[in-house]
């Protein structure tokens, strides 16, 4: 028998068992867009009369989550960071491209700022972790500095209000329960659906799909017909993030609603004060090149990644092209 949707009776697109909810594909799509305003009034990410900055990475999380702001009427313009990963898909050309193609086939008027790793700074990211990590390792760590880098730099600069990125449920859970398989108080004390820019130089940075599963988001993407790139970064592979979401994935299947009900149930009891962390509030340093903040004295990680060698242009401020 088919399942129907509860709003009109029609046959359902999507059954969501964690909510014992059944919807079709327009009422699928209504609420999606109303869960993201929930979510968005819930944590006080942002509201109207502010800027927001919507990291981008061809995929269908980013794209879903600006379709949705503009839909919302959010003032959001986009940031693609070209990374310069080939990885035999030409992985970084093809994410680059669904980028563009969302800005200039579905949303005309929108704003996307590009910043290119190698334009900017001499060298793409495979290349800058051949040179320091000296092919030891995945060039995940460095990928991840130049990225938090960026994407806050472009963000406190630009005067925007928020960065917001695509993480869903089952990423920020995976975070979680990686964070607490290891004990790291530091990042359990942080993570969340908003961390505010507490302190000067950072900005605010707001997740607005935490509350969804991948496979709503991927749902939401799929009905809206929003072409991304199904392919994951090269890199990727065999990632503990990856193992950790295979096995949260089985839980979930015998016990729909636990990844849910793990990740509010930690905001919750962190925000009435049943679990404690001590927060580090280490004294913070302007670097001495870039000025951003770090927490030893001297040059920032970032700019010690670039010290061996010259740049292209200089490292003082990323500079953008603007799209659309
Ligand atoms: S860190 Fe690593 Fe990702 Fe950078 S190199 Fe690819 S997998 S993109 S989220
Ligand atoms: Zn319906
Ligand atoms: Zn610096």
């Amino acid at each position: 028998m088919a399942i129907r949707c509860r709003k009109c009776g029609r046959e359902a697109a999507i059954m969501m068992r964690q909510h014992r909810l059944a919807l079709c594909e327009e009422h699928y799509l209504d609420w999606f867009v109303e869960q993201t305003e929930r979510t968005i009034r819930m944590f006080r990410m942002f509201d109207r009369s502010e800027r927001v900055l919507v990291a981008v990475s061809g995929g269908k999380d980013s794209l879903s989550l600006w379709d949705v702001l503009l839909r919302l009427g959010y003032q959001a313009d986009g940031l693609y960071i070209g990374l310069g990963i080939d990885g035999g898909i030409r992985y970084s050309d093809q994410s680059y491209e669904k980028c563009r193609r969302f800005v200039t086939e579905r949303w005309p008027g929108a704003c996307l700022i590009v910043v290119d790793v190698k334009e900017v700074y001499g060298e793409t990211i495979p290349e800058v972790a051949a040179r320091t990590l000296r092919g030891r390792d995945k060039p995940c760590a460095v990928c991840g500095l130049i990225k938090r880098y960026i994407m806050n730099r472009v963000a406190y600069d630009g005067g925007y209000a928020a960065l917001a990125t695509g993480h869903n449920l089952d990423d920020e859970v995976a975070v979680l329960f990686g964070n607490v398989m290891n004990w790291q108080v530091g990042y359990l004390a942080r993570q969340g659906p908003v961390l505010p820019a507490s302190r000067p130089g950072f900005a605010r940075k707001v997740k607005p799909f935490c509350r969804f599963y991948e496979r709503e988001t991927a749902a939401y993407a799929l009905l809206r017909g929003i072409d991304y790139i199904y392919d994951e970064c090269p890199y990727a592979e065999g990632s503990t993030s990856i193992a950790y979401k295979e096995w949260l994935a089985k839980l979930e299947e015998e016990r729909p609603g636990t990844k849910l009900r793990f990740y509010l149930g930690f905001l919750k009891a962190r925000e009435e004060g049943q679990i404690r962390f001590a927060t580090d509030e280490a004294e913070l340093h302007a670097c001495e090149k870039c000025g951003q903040p770090t927490s030893a004295p001297g040059i920032c990680a970032f700019c010690r990644l670039w010290e061996k060698r010259r740049p292209a242009r200089a490292v003082a401020a990323p500079v953008l092209s603007t799209e659309g």
